[in-house]
């Protein structure tokens, strides 16, 4: 059983996606979206090092992938010892070592035999780069939250484009100051443009944890959904999504982003300009006058206004 809320019937495995050992990875039967899910239930889908590479890997095939156009992010549930529901509860405390989290003997993921390798993947954060990822890829990633979203796993769901979450067992709690850890970028700063900065630093500093519709009302999530239902309604949402313009969703998400992310989303979203430009005629007559050895005929092409 991948969880006890995900229906067999409308999803299939992406193929290679059974080498991974903390994830699942699969493709929506009938709509074009991906469900990628943490599976450490037994540790509330708690990340190792391991894990994070893992995520990192399905989320960028999911990125690459042309006719996939929306990315469900959550965790699979509840846990065999007690029944607990988690997205993800963070950084996995036993594998965090005196600089970061290190790959361990079960930790699979670290397929390198080259010390060199190993030294440099010691003690690493790089779910940093999961954030970064979320943040950069042309379509939505959505949270589907079914139980706890707390420290590093709160981080990813305040970073996804939207959040969605059980009304009945998600929970959102920031731990980070009780082990040690802040987030200092998206997990704090990004949460303060959604909840405002009393209510961010409330987050943090005071570790209260929120309700699915508490979460709601702050503006840190868009809707709570009955538990049985949060998958049918996160396919629900993907198939919305996923029936608009690509292109607009891509220029869109960009232009949200671009105004927090200074010259990097001026970056991004200039990238994706250049690349609309690219398909005119205009763009491909100084292409064509270049490999002509020829004057470009500009004065051909209307000055828009
Ligand atoms: C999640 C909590 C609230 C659930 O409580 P509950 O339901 O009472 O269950 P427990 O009995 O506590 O837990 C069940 C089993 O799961 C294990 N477990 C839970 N969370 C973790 C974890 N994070 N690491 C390892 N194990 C975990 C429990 O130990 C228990 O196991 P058994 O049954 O064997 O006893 C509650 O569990 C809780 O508070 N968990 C800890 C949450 C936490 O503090 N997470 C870490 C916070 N910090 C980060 O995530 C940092 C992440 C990071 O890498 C980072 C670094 C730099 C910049 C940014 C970030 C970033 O935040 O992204």
């Amino acid at each position: 059983m991948v969880s006890e809320i995900f229906d067999p019937d409308r999803w299939e495995p992406v193929d290679g996606s059974d080498e991974f050992d903390d994830i699942t990875y699969h493709r929506a039967v009938d709509v074009p979206a991906v469900r990628i899910a943490f599976d450490r239930p037994e540790v509330r889908n708690a990340f190792r090092p391991g894990t994070v590479d893992e995520l990192y890997a399905a989320l960028d095939d999911a990125r690459k992938r042309a006719d996939v156009g929306c990315v469900l992010l959550t965790g699979n549930g509840p846990s065999e010892k007690d029944g607990g529901w988690a997205f993800c509860s963070g950084g996995d405390q036993s594998v965090r070592g005196g600089s970061g989290y290190e790959y361990r003997e079960d930790d699979e993921a670290d397929v390198s035999d080259d010390p060199l390798v190993r030294e440099a993947k010691a003690g690493r954060l790089h779910i940093l780069e999961v954030q970064r990822l979320i943040r950069f890829m042309p379509k939505p990633v959505v949270a589907v939250v079914p139980g706890w979203a707390v420290g590093g796993g709160h981080s990813l769901h305040v970073v996804c484009d939207m959040t969605l979450a059980s009304d009945e067992h998600a929970k959102f709690l920031q731990t980070d100051p009780d082990v040690a850890s802040f987030d200092g970028g998206f997990g704090s700063a990004y949460l303060a443009k959604q909840v405002g900065q009393k209510k961010a630093r409330e987050v943090f500093f005071m570790g209260k944890t929120y309700s699915a519709e508490e979460a709601v009302d702050m503006g840190m999530a868009n809707e709570a959904v009955p538990h049985e239902e949060l998958e049918d309604v996160a396919l629900e949402w993907a198939d919305e999504m996923t029936k608009k313009s690509p292109t607009a969703m891509r220029m869109l998400k960009y232009a949200f982003n671009m105004t927090d992310d200074g010259m990097v989303g001026q970056q991004v979203f200039a990238g994706e300009a250049t690349r609309l430009a690219y398909m005119t005629e205009e763009a491909q007559e100084g292409r064509d006058a270049f490999l002509e050895k020829r004057q470009p005929a500009f004065r051909d092409y209307p000055w828009h206004y």
